[in-house]
C-alpha cells in the first residue's frame, strides 16, 4: 500500500472554533495526522510518497473559480490569527489562518497523487490528507473543510472510468454530496448520523437521491446516535450492494474515525477492532481504492484505528 503525505498540513493550524459566544479549542489538529503517519510506519506501512504539485485547474473543476481566489487571496491577507469570509462559508468550523490555502492546496494535492497511482495500476493507496474536505461544496467551506479533497480524486478518475465515493466519517459529507448531486458517473454513498441529531443538521436525509441525470446517484443512510457495530455494518452491506449495482472502476473511501466509541465529537458503537471489519467487508468489492483521510477527533487512538482499516482493507 502506498500512503501519499506531506509535512506541510501543518501550516494550517486554527487555535480556536466559535458557536455562539462560546470558543472552544480546534479539535482538527496537525497531530491527527502525525499520530496516524508514525503508527502505519511502525507497523510495516512504511511506503511513504510526497505529492507533486498538481494545477488548480483540478481545483477549480469541483470549486468555484471565486472561491478559489477568495481563499487564496484572504489566507494570504492574515498575519495571525484567524478569519472567516463573509459569504463563501456554511459555518463557523473552518476559520482562514495564514497557511490555510497553502496546505488546503497541498491536502488536494494529496489526494489527486493517490488518484494519479490509482489511475496507473496501484490497488490501494491512503492519502493522507488534512485539513479533511467532505464538508467543502462547490462555493464553501464549513465543518474543518476547506478543499473538496476527495471530490477532486473522484473528478480526476471519472476521466478513467466509473467512480463510486463511500463516506464513513461521521458526518454527512455535504460538500462531496453538493459537488456530485447532478453527475451519474459518480455515485456518493453514505453512512452518518442522523443530521436531526448531528453537524450538518441540514443535509444527509434519506429523502436526498441526487438531482436531473443525478437522480439515483446519491445514497444516504443516516444512523440513529445508539447505531451498534452489528447495525453499522448491516447499513455498510447495504451501501456496498448499492456500489456492487453501480459497477464501478474505482472506490474512493472518504475515512472519517469519529464514528469511534471514544470520539469527543462524533462517536457510535465502534471499537478499535470494529475498523478491520468494516475494511474487511469494503475489501470485498474488490476495486481499486483510494482511501482519503477524513475526520477524527481522539488523536491518541487515531493510528490504531487507521492501522486496523488497513489491516482489514489488506487481508
Ligand atoms: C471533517 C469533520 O469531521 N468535520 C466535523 C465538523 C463538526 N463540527 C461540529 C462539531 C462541534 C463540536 N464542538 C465541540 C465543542 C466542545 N465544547
Ligand atoms: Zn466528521
Amino acid at each position: 500500500m502506498r500512503i501519499v503525505y506531506t509535512t506541510e498540513h501543518k501550516i494550517h493550524a486554527p487555535t480556536f472554533e466559535v458557536y455562539e459566544e462560546e470558543r472552544s479549542a480546534y479539535p482538527e489538529v496537525p497531530d491527527r495526522i502525525e499520530m496516524i503517519a508514525r503508527t502505519l510506519e511502525d507497523n510495516g506501512y512504511a511506503d511513504f510518497i510526497e505529492p507533486e504539485h498538481f494545477s488548480t485547474r483540478f481545483v477549480k473543476r469541483i470549486h468555484h473559480p471565486n472561491y478559489v481566489k477568495m481563499l487564496e487571496k484572504r489566507s494570504n491577507a492574515i498575519r495571525e490569527g484567524q478569519a472567516f469570509p463573509s459569504y463563501f462559508t456554511r459555518d463557523t468550523y473552518a476559520p482562514i489562518t495564514p497557511g490555510t490555502y497553502e496546505a488546503s492546496l497541498r491536502a488536494v494535492d494529496t489526494a489527486l497523487m493517490g488518484a494519479k497511482l490509482l489511475k496507473d495500476g496501484e490497488k490501494l493507496v491512503y492519502s493522507l490528507c488534512r485539513p479533511p474536505g467532505h464538508h467543502a461544496e462547490h462555493v464553501a467551506m464549513g465543518g474543518y473543510c476547506y478543499f473538496n479533497n476527495a471530490a477532486a480524486a473522484a473528478d480526476y478518475l471519472s476521466a478513467y472510468g466509473k467512480v463510486a465515493i463511500l463516506d464513513i466519517d461521521f458526518h454527512h459529507g455535504n460538500g462531496t454530496q453538493d459537488i456530485f448531486y447532478h453527475r451519474n458517473d459518480v455515485l456518493y454513498v453514505s453512512l452518518h448520523a442522523d443530521p436531526n441529531e448531528k453537524y450538518p443538521y441540514v443535509s444527509g436525509f434519506t429523502s436526498e437521491i441526487g438531482v436531473d441525470s443525478g437522480k439515483g446517484f446519491t445514497k444516504n443512510y443516516p444512523l440513529p446516535l445508539t447505531t451498534t457495530e452489528a447495525v453499522y455494518r448491516k447499513t455498510l452491506a447495504k451501501a456496498l450492494l448499492d456500489i456492487e449495482e453501480f459497477g464501478p472502476d474505482y472506490l474512493v473511501l472518504s475515512a472519517g474515525f469519529d464514528t469511534y466509541i471514544k470520539d469527543p465529537i462524533g462517536k457510535l458503537g465502534l471499537d478499535i477492532p470494529s475498523y478491520q471489519r468494516i475494511g474487511k467487508e469494503i475489501a470485498t468489492l474488490k476495486l481499486p481504492t483510494l482511501v482519503i483521510q477524513e475526520g477524527g477527533y481522539m488523536v491518541d487512538d487515531l493510528g490504531d484505528i487507521a492501522l486496523s482499516l488497513v489491516r482489514g482493507l489488506t487481508h
